[in-house]
């Protein structure tokens, strides 16, 4: 019997949360919710989430959703793991601004990027009253709602790249290179073949790439450019030749380089949208 559970959908928010429970060394159940059959709607999940989102983590306290809020419940009660400063480290204070940051403005920009249609209802285009205008115009506008989108996500990401590059601990800890390392292979003090661990904000943050670089399938996303992200590359490439990584990335049919050279999810069950 463990004490968490996992309500996820391969591929999904919930990705972030296996990626910690892993990383911390947690048993944890999974129920997976049905994407394709809107399962996060049903009034079960419902019951567990109110707003129909993935991921739901049980927990003895209750079920907790919202990825940023389960990841600092996690590190909160688990603090030996190390994935996140504890409240009277000087660092806390850092690791939380960025958290927040990741959650309420990448996270959300994100969402707006793959269901513009949520935030665009056809009867709020001007031209919607021109009759069989409505749902082209709709189009048009979701459209540029999303270019605008992925410039600022852009941005974040270079924002929050520069942030590590000054403070690398926010990425990764036990590391005391000051700069992304240029060569990533040369540091095999662990099993895995990368020295120290990534914090919660990597795990987050190696997922929201992810999937910026695959979705909306039928949108360019060519737009997503490592290079201009050097810490961030080099955080990923390390991390998904972590154990934990590559545990999750069996579980929900990720690829061989989920983070660096991301495929879509061939899963053994559920699916990703
Ligand atoms: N703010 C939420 C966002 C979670 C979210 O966007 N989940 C997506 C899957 S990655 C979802 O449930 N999408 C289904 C839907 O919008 O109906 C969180 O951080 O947990």
């Amino acid at each position: 019997m463990t004490d968490y559970c996992l309500h996820y959908a391969p591929d999904n928010a919930s990705l972030v949360i296996r990626l910690a429970l892993n990383e911390m060394g947690l048993p944890y159940r999974t129920a997976l919710v049905d994407r394709r059959a809107g399962a996060q709607h049903s009034a079960a999940y419902r019951a567990l989430n109110p707003a129909g989102l993935i991921p739901v983590l049980e927990t003895p306290d209750g079920p907790i959703f919202e990825t940023a809020a389960i990841l600092l419940w996690l590190a909160d009660r688990h603090p030996a793991a190390g994935l996140f400063p504890t409240p009277d480290s000087p660092q806390r204070a850092t690791a939380l601004k960025w958290l927040f940051h990741l959650s309420n403005t990448v996270h959300a920009d994100l969402r707006i990027l793959f269901y513009p249609d949520k935030y665009i209802p056809t009867e709020a285009v001007p031209a919607a009253h021109i009759p069989n205008a409505p749902e082209e115009a709709a189009i048009t506008a979701c459209a540029a709602l999303q270019d605008g989108i992925k410039t600022r996500l852009m941005q974040h990401l270079e924002r929050f790249d520069q942030a590590a590059a000054a403070e690398p601990s926010l990425l990764w800890h036990g590391n005391s290179d000051a700069n992304p390392d240029p060569n990533p292979d040369t540091k095999t003090n662990t099993a895995d073949g990368s020295a120290g661990q990534p914090t919660l904000l990597t795990l987050y943050v190696a997922c929201m790439m992810r999937w910026m670089a695959l979705y909306p399938t039928d949108r360019d996303r060519s737009w997503l450019d490592l290079g201009a992200t050097p810490c961030l590359a080099t955080a990923l490439s390390r991390l998904e030749r972590r154990d934990s990584a590559i545990s999750a990335a069996d579980a929900e049919g990720l690829g061989p380089a989920p983070f660096t050279q991301p495929c879509y999810a061939n899963p053994s069950e559920g699916s990703a949208t």
